[in-house]
């Protein structure tokens, strides 16, 4: 594993080194999968959960505690409240170079896949296809029963379900509630086929998302790791890219 880091930003990203290998294999790749967590929003202005030490907390709650299942079943108002306000922060979010590189990727490798951990929608925003939404969309919600889907990107959700009534909740995967049907099956079937991984703005603590590089690892793939800290994944990466990923990505493809 080789590292660059990234000491003083500005005066090294220039000179931020993209190992020959890298540079190789990005230009023969195929399959490309790609799998990103909060800090490659952090450059939009989107806070992280742990980035720095610490841990996002809402009201006085570790935010793996408001954003999960006993907590819908306890008190469905406060999650909205939670997710109502990240939401209306996310209005004017705009997506940033990373993303926008990530999206101009996709016309360059014949299967790129692409995971995220993010409920922004910023990928999308980017002009980023088929993504692979791990952990829901905050602009989305459900029946808590019928599972009937309601956009809220375009105004606000109704009171209740229009199918059956039911209570709605945030459509987005909370702890202790099992990833959204089929969509991890598919992103580990790609894992496990592709020949370069990128793992981008991820602390690496949550599963089973955190287990995809290692699948990828596993199955012979060259794994890399942009992120301006080391991450529980960082051994297992072929090359650690350490600085910004807004910063970072456009210089692998140039
Ligand atoms: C489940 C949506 C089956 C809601 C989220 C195995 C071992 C241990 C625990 C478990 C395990 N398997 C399951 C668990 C339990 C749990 C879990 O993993 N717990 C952790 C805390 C230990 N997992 C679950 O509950 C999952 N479900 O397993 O179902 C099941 C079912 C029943 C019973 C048992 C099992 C569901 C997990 C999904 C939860 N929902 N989000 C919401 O958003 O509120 S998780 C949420 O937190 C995010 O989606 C993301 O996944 C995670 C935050 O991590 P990151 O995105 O990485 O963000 P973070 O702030 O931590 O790090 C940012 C990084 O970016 C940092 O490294 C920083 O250095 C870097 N950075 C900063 N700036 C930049 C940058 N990088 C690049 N550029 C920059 N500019
Ligand atoms: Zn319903």
């Amino acid at each position: 594993m080789c590292f660059f880091v990234a000491k003083d930003l500005s005066a090294t990203i220039a000179g931020m080194q993209i190992s020959e290998e890298l540079r190789r294999r990005f230009a023969e790749a195929q399959r490309v999968l790609v799998l990103t967590g909060a800090g490659i929003s952090a450059e939009s202005g989107v806070p992280t959960f742990r980035g720095g030490g610490n841990t996002a907390v809402w009201k006085g709650m570790r935010f793996d505690v408001i954003s999960s299942a006993e907590m819908v079943e306890r008190d469905l108002p406060a999650v909205w409240e939670w997710f109502d306000y990240r939401r209306d922060f996310m209005d004017s979010i705009l997506p940033n170079p990373a993303h926008y590189e990530i999206a101009r990727w996709q016309e360059q490798f014949s299967t790129l896949t692409l995971a995220t951990q993010n409920i922004d929608g910023l990928h999308q925003k980017a002009g980023s296809r088929n993504v692979i939404e791990l952990h829901g969309n905050i602009w989305r919600a459900r029946c808590t029963a019928c599972r009937s889907s309601y956009d809220m990107s375009q105004g606000p959700r109704p009171d209740g379900c229009l199918e059956c009534g039911d209570r709605l909740r945030p459509d987005v995967v909370l702890f202790g509630e099992m990833l959204p049907p089929g969509a991890f099956e598919f992103a580990v079937e790609r894992a496990a086929e592709c020949d370069l991984c990128f793992v981008i703005g991820t602390s690496a603590l949550v599963y089973p998302a955190a287990g995809l590089p290692e699948i990828a690892k596993r199955a012979g793939a060259y794994v890399c790791e942009v992120n301006p800290e080391l991450t529980p994944l960082s051994d297992l990466c072929d090359e650690v890219l350490m600085g910004k990923a807004g910063e970072v990505l456009p210089l692998i493809g140039r």
